[in-house]
């Protein structure tokens, strides 16, 4: 029935459907502010670290009969990101969909760990040229998320060598290291308990090249949301990366789980990335806000940019996290700050990026 379509009846629905395990934002509800890495207090650090360590020991909601290694609450976002892999990324809802899953997150953090703050989100373009990039105040061994894991020859060989790659062993300092089941599930889309250290693989180079603020810059002058999207999220070589590919493969690399396509949020350091990738999508969308908070476009289907297989994703578009939230549409998620009126979010941004002419 044609009533049923629409913002406010989806908000409706979801409202019901939010008396669950997780609460969406109502109305009169005021904006969190989501800040910079770097701009943190210690103690707005500590908390949001705390958290991060909370929800990974926290019991999944993935039913058991499943028989995967889905052990913890963290790792039933890690799952639901493997099974959806092939279904989100390089299509048209790319963005929507990491839009919603960091802010599940966020509030998972808060409703289910205490923590009182805001996700925080990652402006590497701060970390750039390459020289600056691996001593990132996100990499700290104290106040950060820990840095790079020794090295470990690789096969020259090997077509996913990612170009300049300095590490691939486990991280060796900060909050996640020396954990040998930090990661249950991997690599690539095994779904079976498989206990893994956290790795990381920097590549200095690959961040030096696509996370500069020209690439940012590049990306804010696109006319559509189309040639937005695609800027974003580049193509699937490394050659023809973006900023999205630039984090991922700078912080991953080949042999770290952030340069793996499906099992990337088993890294912490994925939802500060992925908070900065939506906060490049906001900038973008606040330089004509009453037109692009309504401006989608892009395949259904994997790479089907030619609609060959189908045709492109509209605001009516559904997008699910299995046991983590509920089902919602790319319309619910096109406004951060909606918060019950005009959406399910209800966040902002304390800076956003500006078009420099
Ligand atoms: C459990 O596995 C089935 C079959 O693969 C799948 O359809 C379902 O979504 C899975 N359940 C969850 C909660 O992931
Ligand atoms: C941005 O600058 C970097 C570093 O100089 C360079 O490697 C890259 O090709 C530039 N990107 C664009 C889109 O101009
Ligand atoms: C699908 O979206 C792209 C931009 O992302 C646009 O160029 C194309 O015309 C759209 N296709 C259809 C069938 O609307
Ligand atoms: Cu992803």
């Amino acid at each position: 029935m044609q009533i049923f379509s629409g913002i406010l009846v989806n908000w409706v629905l979801a409202s019901v459907l939010c008396t669950g395990v997780l609460t969406c934002a109502q109305p009169g509800q005021k904006p969190i502010v989501r800040k910079e890495w770097r701009t943190l207090s210690e103690y707005e650090k500590s908390s949001y670290l705390r958290a991060v360590k909370c929800i990974l020991n926290k019991p999944a909601l993935t039913p058991a009969f499943n028989n995967t290694g889905v052990i913890s609450r963290y790792d039933d976002l890690v799952y639901t990101h493997i099974q959806q892999t092939f279904d989100m990324h390089y299509t048209g809802h790319f963005l929507a969909w990491h839009r919603y899953y960091v802010a599940t997150y966020e509030l998972m953090l808060r409703k289910e760990c205490g923590y009182r703050g805001a996700q925080p989100y990652w402006d590497w373009t701060l970390d750039t040229p390459a020289e600056r990039w691996a001593s990132s105040p996100v990499f700290d061994p104290v106040t950060g998320f820990g840095g790079n894991g020794d090295f470990i020859p690789g096969d020259p060989t090997n077509p996913f060598e990612v170009p300049g790659r300095t590490g691939g062993g486990c991280v060796k300092d900060g909050p996640f290291a020396g954990i040998p089941d930090l990661v249950h599930l991997g690599p690539r889309d095994s779904v079976t308990y498989n206990p893994q250290c956290l790795k990381r693989d920097f590549s200095p180079y690959f961040a030096g090249r696509y996370l500069a603020l020209n690439q940012t810059q590049l990306t804010l002058a696109a006319p559509d949301f189309g040639w937005f999207d695609r800027l974003v999220e580049g193509g699937p070589s490394f050659e023809a990366s973006g900023a999205h590919g630039g984090a991922h493969y700078g912080v991953g690399g080949t042999y770290g789980q952030m340069g793996d396509l499906y099992t990337s949020p088993a890294d912490p350091i994925f939802y500060l990335h992925h908070a900065n990738l939506d906060r490049v999508w906001w900038s973008w969308q606040k330089l004509n806000l009453q037109t692009r908070l309504t401006d989608i476009s892009g395949p259904i289907f994997l790479m089907d940019y030619d609609n060959v297989q189908g045709g492109n994703v509209t605001l009516d578009y559904p997008l699910s996290l299995g046991v983590s939230a509920v089902d919602v549409t790319v319309g619910d998620v096109m406004n951060i700050a909606g918060c019950g009126k005009t959406g399910v979010l209800c966040y902002e941004y304390d800076k956003v990026y500006t078009l420099q002419s």
